[in-house]
């Protein structure tokens, strides 16, 4: 049976996560792990902090924190904002803390270097007299020698990305005290991509159906690909293997290497601590019957769709490669970019303080930059909450239930069979074309998920005004109240549609309907078919009602 390991971008422990992020990689993961238990699927979803590496053991020292408390500072905001936000994963663990992430990263690199896929080298690499240390990727700055930007960085240069030679800056000055660094010998371990390209992975990379952007992307990558330094002059990381002897100390793996493989990790964690197998793992990580999805931003494509299935394929060890990663584009503020450091940021956990979390989740599901960079507006956040949920939504749930809340002493109608095939008709078929939102939510389009959940709401909506229970009651009193058990059973449907989006939106009308349990826990409904598809027993007692989405509005005088 297919199952489905579902992974999210392990965000780096070095400041909150904002919107960017949450439309990037973690709301969508949500939505698609949700939908797919409801359709019965098998799903393990894994997430975390990336703890390692140079940009946090800079801002720890700025900030006068100790690596580990530092880290766990931001992991701890992260996983308040997941749980504000109503995104779950079955671990949300950190590359710092979880107990078998460094054996499991150093079983990689063993099995790498036995396979050759390592390559030994000793190299110059810019040294700190001062401050006595090699100088690793941010811990040297320097005139970009491709576009002349003069604060590039050891790994990256921010003005035209290219991945940065330190060596070949002509002004280097090390970042903590300002020297300029001398060259001196050390050891390194580098991937060998070009040899694992040859291997295999550069057939997989090339037969693999990418989703279009992503395409776009990788296009490219193959044909220069460089070999890549695994390894770090630091303290703060992964310790190499002692096997290595003295050459190795003082150096640890390189943040990008670990960190994928803290999605191993983290499983193994998880499975052990619900009392599995030790290898239980490997049912996951080892099979053929695993889908494995990445959810990432664009800017970790090349890790996720090159470097790392290129580490789990030279390691022989059966590992799966990835069979989706659906990366996302950037999503901005307004037109500015997301950004931490930048300080252009919402913060999220004060945001759902004044906003509702599902409407938040909702807005950020229809406007996702799927295909293309798009932008978070205020003034369309609200548009939408009124137009789409308080106006299509929360209005058809309104309209219906206080009608039989009035008139029909708050008990759900006898549909009486004269008419059932009528309504079905009526409703499945001449109000709108209804569509299966899960259709679009296992293909990664959730915006057209979350246009077709409203669009199956005003179907209902057309077939409410089509048959007017209002007036029908006095002509045809059996008709009208055939009409509003069909509704009821519809707004059942609408529920579990919205349930990925706004699992407590969800809730709410479920429990409206009078209907008991867990609305997520319902299997997925797909569209209804005429004749198969009520549920709802006449004369079951409606919930407490109340509007679901109150139509909302900015502050009048924002400062
Ligand atoms: N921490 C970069 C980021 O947070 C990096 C992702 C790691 S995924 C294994 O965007
Ligand atoms: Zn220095």
């Amino acid at each position: 049976m297919s199952q489905t390991l579902v992974t999210s971008a392990l965000l780096y422990a070095n400041g909150p996560l904002h919107f960017g992020h949450i439309a990037g990689a973690y709301l969508p993961a949500d939505i698609y792990v949700r939908t797919l238990r409801m359709r019965g699927e098998d799903v393990l979803s894994v997430s975390g902090s990336d703890d390692h590496g140079v940009a946090i053991t800079i801002a720890a020292e700025r900030a006068g924190e100790d690596y580990g408390a530092y880290v766990k500072r931001w992991h701890d905001d992260m996983r308040a904002t997941f749980d504000a936000l109503d995104i779950r994963y079955d671990i949300v663990s950190g590359t710092s803390t979880c107990p078998v992430h460094e054996e499991t990263s150093r079983e990689f690199f063993e099995q790498l270097l036995e396979r050759g896929f390592l390559v030994e080298r000793e190299s110059e690499q810019l040294y700190c007299v001062h401050d006595q240390m090699f100088l690793a990727d941010r811990y040297v700055s320097g005139t970009c020698y491709v576009c002349g930007h003069e604060a590039a960085r050891g790994d990256e240069c921010p003005a035209c990305g290219t991945w940065i030679d330190p060596l070949k800056f002509e002004d280097p000055a090390c970042t903590v005290c300002g020297n300029r660094p001398e060259k001196r010998t050390t050891t390194h371990w580098y991937l060998d991509l070009p040899r694992l390209r040859d291997d295999g992975i550069g057939d997989w990379i090339r037969g693999h159906r990418w989703k279009s952007n992503v395409a776009n992307f990788i296009a490219n990558l193959l044909e220069d690909v460089p070999e890549r330094a695994i390894t770090r002059d630091m303290s703060w990381g992964v310790p190499l293997p002692s096997f290595l002897g003295d050459k190795a100390e003082g150096k640890v793996l390189y943040v990008w290497f670990d960190a994928p493989i803290g999605y191993i990790s983290f499983t193994k964690e998880l499975l052990e601590s619900r009392g599995e197998a030790p290898d239980a793992w490997e049912r996951w990580w080892k099979s053929e019957d695993t889908r494995l999805v990445h959810f990432i931003g664009k800017d970790n494509i090349p890790f996720h769709c090159l470097v790392f299935p290129s580490m789990l394929h030279g390691t022989g060890a059966g590992y799966v490669l990835p069979a989706e990663v659906p990366a996302n584009e950037f999503y901005n503020l307004e037109g500015g970019k997301f950004s931490t450091s930048g300080g252009n940021a919402f913060d999220i956990k004060t945001f759902l303080g004044t906003w509702d979390v599902d409407t938040t989740r909702f807005y950020l599901a229809s406007t996702m930059p799927e295909t293309s960079d798009s932008d978070f507006s205020m003034e369309q956040f609200i548009q939408i909450a009124n137009t789409s949920l308080a106006g299509t939504i929360g209005n058809l749930a309104s309209r219906v239930l206080k009608f039989i809340a009035k008139n029909h002493g708050g008990e759900i109608p006898p549909i009486g069979e004269a008419y059932a095939a009528e309504m079905d008709t009526v409703l499945l078929s001449e109000c709108g074309e209804l569509e299966d939102p899960a259709e679009h939510i296992t293909a990664f389009r959730f915006r057209k998920a979350a246009e077709a959940l409203v669009r199956n709401a005003s179907a209902a909506n057309v077939f409410v005004d089509r048959m007017a229970p209002w007036a029908l009651r006095k002509e045809d009193p059996e008709k009208a109240s055939a009409s509003l058990a069909t509704l009821c059973d519809y707004l059942g449907w609408i529920s579990r549609w919205m349930a990925p989006f706004m699992p407590t939106k969800a809730q709410t009308l479920w429990e409206m309907l009078g209907c008991d349990g867990e609305v997520s826990a319902q299997p997925w409904p797909g569209v209804p078919e005429a004749g198969a598809w009520r549920s709802l027993p006449a004369g079951q007692p409606l919930g407490e009602l109340g509007p679901l989405f109150p139509r909302v509005e900015l502050p009048k005088a924002s400062a």
